[in-house]
């Protein structure tokens, strides 16, 4: 029976990263280790969120000698301010890539690049939009659809399209609280009004335009977001890929995909696969093109094309370090402007392809959707150019990878579902057997755990421990972002991890064939898992705060992290933090984010640093709700 043993430590995910620091040290190269050091102790009035810059007369620092900024905004405004403006970045940043993304499918045509992969699913929405369908071409179609869908941004009037997919009672409560999401560019610019200097000071008033700008981003850009990438790309569905930095293959030429925006890294993956590249690659010595992928386009990649991940976030560095990487070509989001430095310490090309992420030191290549086949293709050629630049001696790839098994929309989970209902066939479609799972108790309930990971803490430790834990304890776990790829490098996206489950748990994956962490995407993909828990709560006939269901970061630090915390909790999910908000200087804000929202959205954060308590809360919280249902 496989044991803990066949799961990669952290100890050696650790040992692996200090090995390629020697060799950062060997090229004079500073990491981020380096610069956590350099930057500790942190400020503390920016880590209680009481500094306020929004005006020339500041900045302004909250102290016990000087209560006040000089226009009168006590520590819980400013803190509020700030802390509002996290979550219109975090916003933006999810509904600006899914707005390029409709531009991608404004520009389809049948001759490519880009062409509609998912008819059904572009049916289905057009439907669901109010465009027509009947006698038209699909390409006609898809068009349409993108203009509903970058309306969405701009309309003058009504709500968020996709806020109907909510369950009734999240629909009326949005509604009687004030907090329907309207147009996505209006909710940001709200909010971006509401903080500047001389508006509110009110935080709770704050707080609520957080909540509904941030219903703006789950319901409305992410959603969007990942439905058109599924109609572009095909919805994914199960692959078998590996993880981790061993990955990177010595007698290939390794190109890294990195970043968010899949138009991007689809073109680059699909260019690899051409086969006068490849025979241009053993030209020149390779045995082929090894695609690689890192944070959420790896994920992107890896549920569409069962694509490789060499790591999440902070692995970033480590790439490169390898020696091994011709070429990293990034797109939007979560990348290190630390790399192209980096990386001309050693023969790595660096590319930059978005107006969005510009980066000095970094060869910018603008991605443009007529154009991207050819650019990718061209891109590919100069990494396999690049390979016999490698430098030998500076060469070091960890030999350390996970086999893990990806790819589950609720699509795919409704189609596992369905397997076993094969006798009940009114019970097709739906996520009873899942309910009945948990009624039962084989399930004690579910956590999403999503995030980044964070220097704050030890890196992956918290996702490590709490993922275990939960196993043992019959929680199925949902996850993507870095969290998934954490759980790809630990080894517990393989089917094997059933046997460090609780014995129901273990049951369940046997019998639906799964592993018992579910990969569902990327950080925009929570979307999905809004859609998971609407339908467990649709079908079980219940509200969305009943269900033993919760969301987990535990290493979280982006504002995109903030706006999705938010809208998890404005659908009626608690959600469990490792890394506190940045509002601490604020008693009424602590008050705020914990309890405060409770009485608005019936949800909120519970907060704790400890990975293990951090469990014990979840179990608790779990458990609270199980008994509410009386099961
Ligand atoms: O959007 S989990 S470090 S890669 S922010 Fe970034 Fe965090 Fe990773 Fe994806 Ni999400
Ligand atoms: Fe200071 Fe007020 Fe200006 Fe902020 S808005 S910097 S608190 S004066």
């Amino acid at each position: 029976m496989p044991t803990a043993n066949h799961f990669t430590s952290i100890e050696q995910m650790e040992a692996d990263t200090a090995r390629l620091r020697e060799t950062a040290c060997e090229v004079c190269a500073e990491t981020y280790e380096d610069r956590v050091k350099a930057q500790t102790p942190h400020c503390k009035f920016g880590e209680d969120g009481i500094c306020c810059k929004n005006c020339s007369m500041g900045p302004c620092r909250i102290t016990a000698k000087a209560p006040r900024g000089i226009c009168g905004a006590d520590a819980h405004a400013i803190a509020a301010r700030n802390y509002v403006r996290s979550i219109a970045a975090g916003t933006s940043s999810h509904s600006d890539h899914a707005r390029e993304i409709l531009h991608v499918l404004k520009s389809t045509k049948p001759e490519g690049p880009y062409v509609v992969r998912d008819e059904q699913k572009l049916i289905g929405l057009a439907t669901e939009w109010g465009v027509a369908t009947v006698n038209r071409d699909i390409y006609d179609i898809a068009h349409d659809v993108a203009d509903v869908g970058l309306l969405e941004f701009g309309k003058p009037d009504g709500i968020q399209l996709f806020t109907n997919r909510a369950t009734q009672e999240r629909q009326d409560l949005w509604k009687s609280e004030g907090i329907q999401p309207r147009a996505i560019d209006r909710e940001v610019v709200t909010a971006m009004h509401m903080t500047h200097m001389g508006n509110s000071a009110d935080a709770e008033a704050l707080i609520r335009q957080g909540l509904r700008m941030s219903l703006a981003n789950g319901w409305g850009g992410s959603m969007i977001g990942t439905e058109i990438t599924d109609i572009l790309f095909g919805t994914p569905t199960v692959h078998t890929t590996e993880g981790n930095l061993g990955v990177l293959e010595h007698d290939m030429v390794n190109i890294v995909v990195h970043g968010h925006d899949p138009a991007f890294s689809e073109m680059v993956v699909t260019a690899a696969e051409d086969r006068e590249l490849q025979e241009y690659a053993r030209s020149k010595g390779a045995k082929g093109v090894n695609i690689v992928g890192l944070c959420c386009t790896a994920n992107e990649v890896a549920m569409r094309h069962g694509v490789r991940m060499a790591g999440n976030f902070l692995q970033q560095e480590n790439v490169i370090l390898t020696g091994a990487c011709e070429m990293m070509c990034v797109d939007i989001q979560c990348i290190f402007p630390a790399l192209p430095a980096l990386a001309q310490c050693f023969h790595t090309k660096f590319v930059t392809s978005s107006p969005i992420a510009r980066i000095p030191g970094a060869i910018h290549v603008e991605f443009h959707p007529d154009t991207a086949f050819e650019q990718a293709k061209t891109l590919v050629r100069d990494a396999i150019d690049n390979y016999q630049n490698r430098d030998q001696s500076k060469l070091f790839i960890p030999e350390t990878k996970q086999v893990a098994t990806v790819g589950y929309p609720t699509e795919q989970i409704i189609k596992h579902l369905d397997n076993i209902t094969n006798s009940h066939v009114d019970e097709l479609g739906s996520y009873r057997p899942a309910i009945d799972a948990i009624k039962a108790g084989v399930l004690r309930g579910a956590v999403a755990i999503v995030g980044c990971n964070n220097p704050r803490v030890r890196p992956d430790y918290s996702h490590f421990e709490i993922m275990k834990e939960l196993l043992a304890n019959d929680v199925l776990v949902v996850a993507s972002g870095c969290s998934a790829q954490m759980a790809t490098k630990a080894g517990l996206l393989n089917k094997d991890a059933k046997y460090i489950c609780g014995a129901g748990l273990r049951r369940v994956c046997e019998l639906l064939d799964i592993p018992p962490i579910l990969h569902m995407g990327a950080c925009v993909d929570i979307s999905r898992m809004l859609l998971l828990a609407t339908g467990i709560a649709k079908d079980w006939g219940v509200g969305m705060t009943e269900i033993p269901v919760v969301g987990c970061a535990p290493e979280w630090m982006s504002e995109k992290a903030v706006s999705i915390a938010n809208y998890v909790v404005s659908s009626g999910l608690d959600v469990y933090l490792g890394i506190e908000p940045q509002v601490k200087g604020s008693t009424q804000m602590m008050e705020l984010i914990t309890e405060g929202t409770k009485k608005i959205t019936g949800a909120g954060f519970i907060i704790n640093q400890d990975p293990h308590q951090l469990v014990k809360n979840m179990l608790d919280g779990i458990e609270a709700k199980r008994a509410l249902l009386g099961i």
